[in-house]
């Protein structure tokens, strides 16, 4: 049983991929902080220079790019991905991209083979780090079901992250992420259903001890603080995709709240604003995230095109 029942509008589509950058690039001054000042995040939401995206943003915008190129056919060339990520890299490394990932685009650009490369790190275990989930969200598009979608996301995943925590992860974000554009904006969100649906999808011990805490979590409300606390605030998947999954459940129908809780948690404010907004954009639409960001998004535009050849 899936609570995925409604057909993706084009707004929706707009909307996920707008709240992706929105969440990323309120988030990215933020990156870093135990914690973050309300007036502080405040003064961030009103001023009036652009908003730039960081590294979450610029690879979900190459993953997008390769789905559209390739929908019609593979969907998803994971050797040209793969490149296609390492070459943005090259082309913008100053896009706040952390220290590992890098390495990883420094081999493939070097003509190492990426299944080697994510292995050339973190005794050969490769990375756990949420870089493939915070980008992740364009396949909820492409996914024909939830468990398509969820498998699509973990060959995404696997072409820099080879660590099983950063593949679950990426496959929960992704999941989420389809359960979030097909759901019925006419009804409240079912949140046991949408993590029941999670968990079908998501078969890990850890991962499920998680999505359990958020059920929970979701009843408590907890302020931001709190749930850096009990569910994660860092760059790790394990330590980020579940509590940006909470800014959500605790803010559906509101995309600029989920982002702003998902900011306030602080740690890896960026990411983990980029992935609540993603889904809280994918439920309510472009329309109704606040028109005051939209202007100042430098990738607005771009970012409304490839929605368009993505729905
Ligand atoms: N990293 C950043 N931002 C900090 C630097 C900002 C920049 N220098 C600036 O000043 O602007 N942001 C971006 O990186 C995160 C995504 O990380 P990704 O791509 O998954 O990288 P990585 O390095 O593989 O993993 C992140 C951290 O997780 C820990 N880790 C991962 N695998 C591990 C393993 N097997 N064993 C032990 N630790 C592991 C490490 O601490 C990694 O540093 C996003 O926040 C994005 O915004
Ligand atoms: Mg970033
Ligand atoms: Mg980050």
């Amino acid at each position: 049983m899936t609570i995925a029942t409604t057909p993706i509008t084009r707004d929706r589509a707009r909307g996920l991929l707008l709240g992706l950058a929105l969440g990323d690039a309120l988030g990215a001054p933020f990156e870093g902080r135990d914690s973050v000042d309300p007036a502080d995040l405040v003064a961030e939401e009103l001023a009036p220079s652009g908003l730039v995206h960081t590294d979450d943003t610029a690879l979900a915008l190459v993953l997008a790019e390769h789905l559209a190129e390739h929908r019609e056919t593979t969907v998803l060339e994971e050797d040209l991905l793969a490149r296609e990520f390492a070459d943005a890299w090259r082309a913008e490394p100053w896009r706040g991209y952390g220290s590992g990932t890098p390495k990883v685009f420094g081999l493939i650009n070097a003509g190492v083979p990426w299944r080697d490369a994510t292995r050339a790190f973190y005794q050969g275990q490769g990375s756990f780090g949420n870089g493939a989930a915070m980008r992740v969200a364009p396949i909820a598009l492409a996914g024909t079901s939830l468990h398509h979608a969820a498998e699509l996301a973990r060959r995404s995943a696997a072409v820099t992250h080879a660590h099983k925590h950063g593949q679950h992860g990426t496959a929960c974000q992704a999941a989420a992420a389809y359960l979030a554009l097909h759901s019925d904006p006419t009804h409240p969100l079912p949140v046991p259903a949408f993590l029941h649906d999670l968990a079908r999808v998501v078969r890990s011990g850890p991962w499920h001890e998680k999505l359990d805490r958020i059920a929970e979590l979701v009843r408590r409300r907890p302020e931001p603080q709190h749930a850096a606390t009990a569910l994660g605030n860092d760059a790790s998947a394990l330590g980020s995709v579940p509590t940006a999954l909470l800014a959500f459940l605790l803010n559906p129908d509101r995309a600029n709240d989920a982002i702003r809780y998902a900011i306030r948690v602080g740690g890896d404010t960026d990411t983990i604003a980029a992935m609540a907004g993603a889904l809280a954009g994918a439920r309510t639409g472009a329309a109704a995230l606040p028109a005051a960001w939209l202007r100042r998004l430098a990738a607005a535009r771009r970012l409304r095109a490839l929605a368009d050849r993505l729905s």
